[in-house]
């Protein structure tokens, strides 16, 4: 099924193509939750009818968390949450040129009051940082994902544990 008919309760949209090799470790981190995220490239300034068309029917089509990345003047994530009440996450990408992802995380981040976007860090860290923050959201009112959050916190300290136990 395309992803633009799926349903899933969460989303992921990014600005282009070229966000997609650092966007999937987003994806491939809710996939570790069993969640299967809608994906879209919809643009704000390229494909700015789409943008405001998703942003208005995401609620009613079932999403409850929208992950929105963009690089340069990444004004994705703000243009959908000024549409939906629904949480929006941001993640800046890291253009091929420019300032290394400032300009987006700037962009992202620097919402007017009133209207949030959560911006999480540039790139990849960033990327994960997204799902598992969707997941946390989630888990406040689905105790199957929190259990699933609980084990994958737990994993990841025993993981830390363990290279430090290596070193003696
Ligand atoms: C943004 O501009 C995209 O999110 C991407 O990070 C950046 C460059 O886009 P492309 O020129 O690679 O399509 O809209």
């Amino acid at each position: 099924m395309a992803s633009k008919n799926k349903k899933s309760q969460v989303a992921i949209v990014m600005g282009s193509d070229s966000d997609l090799p650092v966007m999937q470790s987003c994806i491939d981190q809710l996939k570790q939750f069993d969640i299967d995220p809608i994906v879209r490239i919809i643009s704000a300034h390229r494909t700015p009818d789409v943008a405001a068309d998703f942003s208005d029917n995401a609620e009613k089509n079932g999403v409850k968390v929208i992950i929105a990345a963009a690089g340069m003047a990444a004004h994705l994530a703000g243009s959908i949450a000024a549409r939906t009440s629904l949480p929006v996450i941001g993640v800046p990408m890291q253009a091929s040129s420019g300032p290394g992802g400032l300009d987006a995380l700037l962009s992202t981040v620097q919402m007017p009051p009133g209207i949030p976007v959560a911006t999480v860090a540039i790139g990849k860290a960033g990327a994960k940082n997204a799902a598992v923050l969707a997941v946390q959201m989630l888990a406040l009112s689905d105790e199957d994902m929190k259990k699933k959050l609980n084990d994958f916190r737990a994993e990841q300290t025993q993981a830390v544990l363990k290279k430090d136990a290596a070193l003696d």
